[in-house]
């Protein structure tokens, strides 16, 4: 059988590619738990310096195999907390940066997969559909948490509430993604883009995202605190000096060793 995930690293770059392009990668346990565990790999490899999170053809990911799911009572409580849940604080623990690269359409869970990376890359056919309602469930897998701080309470639950496609352009627009490439190139495009940020100060970015996403949730006295504790961590660190440096001899810094 196909492996569910195929995992590929070039220049400090590990992809995780989403592989039931039959199914529009549509989630069943395997696809669930082999991701989180890649996801888990990539953080505690130190050859991997970004992950991109990414699907095979033409669509990105149509939420959970509705093909796995009986009209019979289905313990969804357990399964959010054995499968999507683990998935979601996966992608958002590790301290590398995560580029979720929605190639085509992201519908359900898979659009909450597509709103949880740090950065969000889409191809210009790409639509994100919070299309739950449609089948009479509540948005999970971290949607009713990414999305309103993202476009507000109201725009998130008329989004929710009709299962509104979403286009590349309006993502971008409405800050869902931040690019959008051409269909064509989009792989290749998103590679470059992936090395460009793996070759970012690893520690820096890794204490950038512990301060943002603690900000979600906090004052701005916590942020302050927050930024003087990890400014130090920082300030600590062999990329600083190397920034430094290259500061002063004018030239670019380089920050992988
Ligand atoms: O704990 C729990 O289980 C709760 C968790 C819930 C999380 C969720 O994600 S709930 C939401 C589940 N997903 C959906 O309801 C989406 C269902 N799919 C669609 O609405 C549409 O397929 C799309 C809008 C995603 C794409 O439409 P379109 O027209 O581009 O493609 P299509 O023709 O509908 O689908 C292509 C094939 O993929 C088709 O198979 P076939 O006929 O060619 O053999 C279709 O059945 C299959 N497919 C699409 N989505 C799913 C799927 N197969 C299984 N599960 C799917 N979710």
């Amino acid at each position: 059988a196909q492996p569910v995930i195929l995992v590929d690293t070039r220049s400090g770059v590990r992809t995780l590619t989403l592989n039931r392009p039959d199914k529009l990668n549509a989630a069943n346990n395997d696809l669930i738990l082999t991701l989180t565990r890649e996801l888990q790999a990539a953080d505690a490899d130190d050859s991997v310096r970004v992950i991109v999170v990414t699907a095979a053809g033409r669509g990105f990911c149509a939420g959970q195999d509705l093909g796995d799911v009986s009209g019979d009572h289905v313990d969804f409580t357990h399964h959010l907390n054995t499968t999507y849940n683990p998935l979601i604080r996966a992608l958002r623990n590790t301290g590398k940066p995560v580029i979720t690269a929605v190639n085509g359409i992201a519908a359900g869970a898979g659009a909450s997969l597509g709103l949880a990376g740090d950065i969000r890359l889409w191809a210009q056919s790409a639509a994100m559909t919070q299309v739950f309602s449609n089948i009479a469930l509540i948005p999970d897998s971290g949607s009713t948490w990414f999305l309103p701080r993202l476009v507000g309470y109201h725009r998130a639950f008329e989004l929710m509430a009709f299962a509104q496609k979403v286009t590349a352009d309006d993502a971008l627009k409405l800050g869902l993604c931040e690019h959008v490439f051409p269909d064509e190139t989009f792989h290749a495009d998103v590679q470059a883009y992936a090395e460009r940020l793996a070759a970012r100060p690893a520690n820096a970015l890794k204490l950038t995202k512990q301060a943002l996403q603690a900000s979600m949730t906090g004052t701005l006295d916590d942020a302050l605190d927050q930024e003087s504790v990890l400014q130090q961590k920082a300030g600590d660190s062999w990329e600083h000096k190397e920034g430094l440096s290259a500061f002063a001899e004018k030239r670019p810094a380089n920050f992988v060793k």
